[in-house]
């Protein structure tokens, strides 16, 4: 039988002197948990069977430390500032610019995949390398993130570290939560004095669930508010492109022009200059768009994702700000 709760003290942790973000409830970074110094690995090597031991823990203080946070973060974000529906290489991109211009702001992404990343661990036919056509490569460079120039374009050596070079950034800022294994199933919609609508939110659901409204009773979701809300749900499938058809059904664009054969001159031009609000308070970009506005696919070229998200940070701002003037959450 396990203590009750209250007859368990977890010890108290010692807390670096990191600075903490003020308006978000982000908690400093634990050196360990006795206060002693934590043994370098130079300090380790070769002396695993001698007094090699980790520190002691009781189950509860993991199952805490995890739900303590995730708790906490849900409990923060259930009033975000601007969402973003799918890590893939557009959202990212996103998200990287927005943490970098706004620290003040509070940014949820919602993933439906356990793993981040959408479409970006590689490129065309599960190739490694990606291309990216000039001028993204300002993103690469911006992000640090190594190439071999081509003329027109550049290669990252493997989609992998651009991907996982964009995701440790994003994850980085103190003011962006990434919910992933977590499905946007629905919008939230206000009715503006004109009786036009806007999107005011996102409706979520763990993707787990959301895969089984078919053969389980009601299993009903949970919500976040958001004046802005950036779509990047990539083209149609089995998770793609949910915001775009969700606005047919919902009757706030009469159809989608469906996305159409690969161009990739003109298809990456069109996604990037296209990257807009496309109902009041959903910016849509990267290929989710190519769905509303019947544009081209640019198969294995990355560029235009990158640079759709630097877009859509933009236009999101802008709808933010916009919103913020009139009092209109
Ligand atoms: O899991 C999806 C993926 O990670 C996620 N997603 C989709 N529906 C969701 C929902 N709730 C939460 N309802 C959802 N998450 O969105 C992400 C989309 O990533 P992606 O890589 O598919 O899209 P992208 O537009 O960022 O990049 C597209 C990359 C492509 S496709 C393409 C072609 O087909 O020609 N070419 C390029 C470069």
């Amino acid at each position: 039988m396990s203590p009750p709760s209250a007859m368990y003290n977890e010890p108290s942790t010692t807390l670096d002197s990191a600075p903490v973000k003020a308006g978000f409830d982000v908690k400093p970074v634990a050196i360990n948990s006795n206060g002693n110094k934590t043994k370098t690995l130079a300090e380790m090597a070769d002396k695993w069977e001698q007094g090699f031991t980790f520190a002691p823990i009781r189950e509860s203080q993991v199952s805490r430390a995890m739900t303590r946070r995730y708790f906490n973060d849900l409990d923060t974000y259930a009033e975000s500032d601007i969402v973003i529906v799918g890590a893939g290489s557009c959202g990212l991109s996103a998200a990287y610019m927005l943490g970098k211009a706004r620290p003040d702001l509070k940014i949820a992404i919602i993933e439906a995949s356990v793993s981040p990343g959408g479409g970006a661990w590689l490129g065309g036919q599960l190739f490694s390398a990606m291309v990216m056509r000039k001028p993204a490569d300002a993103f690469l460079v911006d992000l640090g993130v190594p190439f071999e120039d081509e003329g027109d374009f550049v290669v990252v050596k493997h989609a992998a570290l651009f991907t996982s070079t964009l995701l440790s950034k994003v994850l980085q800022f103190p003011n962006i939560k990434l919910f992933n294994a977590t499905a946007v199933e629905d919008l939230i919609t206000r009715s503006n004095p004109d009786g036009t609508l806007r999107i005011a939110g996102v409706v979520t659901n763990w993707t787990l669930v959301t895969m089984h409204h078919d053969d389980q009773s009601c299993m009903d979701p949970n919500t976040i508010n958001a004046p802005v809300i950036i779509s990047t749900t990539g083209h149609d499938g089995p998770f793609g492109a949910f915001c775009v058809k969700r606005l047919v059904s919902m009757q706030q664009i009469e159809k989608l022009g469906g996305m159409r054969g690969l161009d990739m001159n003109t298809a990456e031009d069109a996604i990037v200059k296209r990257t807009r609000e496309v109902v009041p308070g959903l910016v849509v970009g990267g290929m989710e768009l190519s769905e509303v506005d019947g544009a081209n696919r640019m198969g294995p070229t990355f560029g235009a994702m990158a640079l759709s998200g630097v877009k859509a940070a933009e236009e999101a701002l802008k709808v933010f700000e916009e919103r913020k003037r009139q009092n209109a959450y």
